[in-house]
């Protein structure tokens, strides 16, 4: 402030913030002082400071960078005690940021120095990246004013997959499905009669409402209220649950969605939608969906939105479903990933769903496909059917094929069929794996399941709480 209050010049009071008024200022300083020398001549005079003074800011930058901590999650041995892995961290100069039990893992901030130190230490088994995944679908028609309540339509994808020839029979009432995504809104009046609980992994002290829209939209194809607003879910009476690990950006950090999958293991859901992607291979990742697959979850993921692009992760990983997504001619879209992981398809061109703020999109993605196969999924189990392998099977072996005969890397076993899957209607194809299906009606072991379903509320903090 001290150079404001310098009344020699007038001009040096106005910040100057481009090199040329920086000039400008020099010579018509010197022509109020009388100074007569060269403008050029002064240029070069102050060359070499100017010179020195970019270069210092230039290499503090990089300095500044490079000390900047990082965020990583850190594999312990099983066998390590919490008070050894905490001294382990912090004997680096580490910051503890999350605790990740279901990989013996912790989310930390490390100096960039510090990381080679803390892999060489006994009791560390891996240090993994903590990446950033990114949502995988946006309105089509962005900006686009959409009647608050406007009379219920059949949406052509809920249709596509013919999920309504089911709810005569099944409507996926007392299954769990998790939402790991934005957050869902909570007071929609097309969702809310559906949302049983969740959780905001990013902001434990806050409700995982949608502020973003992504979440709610994937919400409404999974299970938007059959009433006389807005659109249907593919499972009408799916009890939902809101798991938010995206920020309002659409995107989040690797170690939020391993706390979201143990939040679900937790409390006991039976199948997760995953509408992001990352393309990094993390171990800690797939021992998160790992974890979720021996505990019995179904887990569908997008496949995602570069088409010649691979399959990303976590839909990419073998206990994952991956989806590719289709349009209305049943081609595959435009934008979708492709590749040999791809399980299943399903429309994500141009799905009307619901959106945050109580309103309804149009979006498009294999975000919005993934969600379809979620909801048939969820009204497979509500069939009765047990086991992630048994739901796997009856949705591969009933999708109508599509592109090249059999099962192809543009739409894997093909289209899912909802009614066929969960009705366990004939179907001219063989299983391909010599798994022992579960056909029939309501088995003994769902209704002992379904007995002990657990009743979830908003508890404090707005996480759920159990009550047997
Ligand atoms: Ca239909
Ligand atoms: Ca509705
Ligand atoms: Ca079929
Ligand atoms: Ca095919």
């Amino acid at each position: 402030m001290a150079f404001l209050h310098r009344p020699s010049c007038s001009n040096h009071l106005q910040p100057v913030i481009r090199t040329e008024r920086i000039w400008r200022s020099v010579n018509d300083c010197d022509k109020i002082k009388g100074v007569t020398e060269n403008p050029k001549r002064e240029v070069r005079r102050l060359r070499p400071f100017i010179t020195t003074t970019i270069l210092f800011v230039f290499l503090s930058c990089i300095s500044l960078a490079q000390a900047a901590p990082q965020r990583r999650i850190v594999v312990f041995d099983q066998a390590i005690n919490e008070p050894a892995r905490e001294a382990l961290v912090k004997a680096v100069g580490g910051v503890i940021l999350r605790d990740l039990p279901l990989i013996s893992g912790k989310a930390v901030l490390l100096p960039p120095q510090a990381e080679a130190a803390l892999k060489a230490m006994p009791g560390v088994r891996r240090i993994d990246p903590d990446v950033t995944v990114e949502a995988l679908g946006k309105p089509s028609k962005p900006g686009k004013p959409e009647e608050p309540q406007p009379q219920e339509t059949l949406p052509w994808g809920v249709d596509r997959i013919d999920a309504e020839l089911v709810w005569d029979t099944y409507t996926g009432e007392g299954v769990k499905v998790a939402v790991l995504d934005t957050g869902i809104d909570l007071d929609h009046p097309d969702l809310q009669a559906n949302i049983a609980g969740g959780v905001n992994i990013i902001n434990p002290k806050r409700p995982p409402d949608d502020d973003n829209g992504h979440g709610t939209h994937v919400a409404g194809i999974i299970a938007a209220v059959d009433n006389e607003i807005g659109v249907i879910g593919v499972g009408p009476q799916i009890s939902l649950y809101a798991v938010k690990v995206l920020n309002r950006r659409g995107w989040g950090f690797l170690s939020d969605v391993i706390a979201g999958i143990e939040w679900c293991i937790e409390n006991g859901m039976h199948v997760i939608n995953m509408s992001f992607g990352t393309s990094s291979d993390v171990g800690s990742f797939h021992d998160a969906v790992r974890a979720a697959y021996d505990a019995g979850i179904v887990q569908v993921a997008a496949a995602g939105n570069e088409y010649g692009g691979s399959v990303l992760y976590p839909a990419a990983y073998d206990e994952v479903i991956a989806v590719s997504a289709t349009d209305q001619s049943d081609e595959i879209a435009d934008f979708s990933s492709v590749g040999p992981e791809v399980e299943l398809s399903a429309p994500g061109v141009d799905i009307p769903s619901t959106w945050k703020g109580g309103g309804y999109e149009t979006a498009s993605g294999t975000s919005m496909a993934a969600p379809h196969v979620t909801g048939a999924a969820a009204l497979v189990i509500s069939s009765g059917t047990t086991g992630v392998d048994n739901v796997r099977s009856k949705l591969q072996i009933t999708a109508d094929d599509l592109g090249d005969p059999g099962r192809d890397e543009l739409y894997g076993y093909g289209l899912v069929d909802a009614k066929e899957a969960a009705t366990g209607a004939e179907t001219s194809l063989a299983p391909r794996l010599p798994i022992a299906l579960t056909w029939g009606s309501l088995s003994t072991p769902y209704a002992e399941f379904a007995e002990s379903y657990w009743l979830w509320g908003w508890g404090y903090g707005y996480s759920s709480q159990a009550s047997p």
